[in-house]
C-alpha cells in the first residue's frame, strides 16, 4: 500500500526514531510499503519518518540505468560505522521537501551495518550516489533534514516555500 509522505515542516521529521528490536511480519509490510512509495514517488531513498513511523528503518535504491535490475534494499537500525575522510558533493533533494535541490558535502564512502528483513546482520561499503543517499536516510532517522546543513538564510527560504506549498495543499 502506498503511503503519503510528509512535508517539511512537520513535528514528526525532527525527532530521534527508536531502534527495532525484533523484525516483525508488520515491520517488513511496512517496508514493502515504503518501497513502493519510493518508486512511485519517484525517488532513490525513503526514510520511515518521512510516512509518520518513527521507527529506524530506510529503504534504498540507487540504480538508475534503465535496463539494469533494481536493488531495493531494506535497512533496520542502520548505523555508519566508518567513514572516508575523502568527501562528495551531490545535489540532494528530498521528497519532503519537493523540487527544492542544494549541494551537500558528505564522506565519499561509508561502511553501514544494519539488519535486514530476515533479522541477519549485514555490513557493507557503499560509494557514490549509493553513500549520499544512505546517510541522507540516516539522517532522517536521526530528525536531521539536507536543509539544515545550509546557511540559515537558504534553509529559511526553502522553509516558506514549503509552507505556502502546505498551505495550498490545504486549501485543495
Ligand atoms: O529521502 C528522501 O526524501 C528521498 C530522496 C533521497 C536522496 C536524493 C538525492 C540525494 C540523496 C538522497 C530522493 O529520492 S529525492 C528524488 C531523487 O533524487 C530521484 C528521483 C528519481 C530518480 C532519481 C533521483
Ligand atoms: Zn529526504
Amino acid at each position: 500500500m502506498k503511503r503519503k509522505i510528509l512535508i517539511h515542516p512537520d513535528p514528526r521529521l525532527k525527532k530521534v526514531c527508536a531502534p527495532v528490536d525484533d523484525i516483525t511480519d508488520a515491520l517488513r509490510a511496512l517496508a514493502d510499503d515504503m518501497l513502493e512509495t519510493m518508486y512511485d514517488a519517484p525517488g532513490i531513498g525513503l526514510a520511515a519518518p518521512q510516512i509518520g513511523v518513527l521507527d529506524r528503518l530506510i529503504v534504498v535504491d540507487c540504480v538508475k540505468e534503465e535496463g539494469e535490475a533494481p536493488r531495493p534494499l531494506v535497512m533496520f537500525n542502520p548505523e555508519v560505522i566508518s567513514a572516508s575522510d575523502e568527501t562528495n558533493v551531490y545535489e540532494e533533494g528530498c521528497l519532503s521537501i519537493p523540487d527544492q535541490y542544494a549541494e551537500v558535502t558528505r564522506p565519499k564512502v561509508v561502511e553501514v551495518a544494519w539488519m535486514d528483513r530476515d533479522g541477519k546482520a549485514q555490513i557493507e561499503t557503499f560509494d557514490g550516489l549509493w553513500a549520499t543517499c544512505v546517510q541522507h536516510e540516516i539522517d532522517h532517522l536521526n530528525g536531521k533534514l539536507f536543509i539544515d546543513y545550509l546557511k540559515p538564510l537558504k534553509r529559511q527560504m526553502i522553509t516558506r516555500k514549503m509552507q505556502k506549498l502546505k498551505r495550498e495543499q490545504a486549501r485543495t
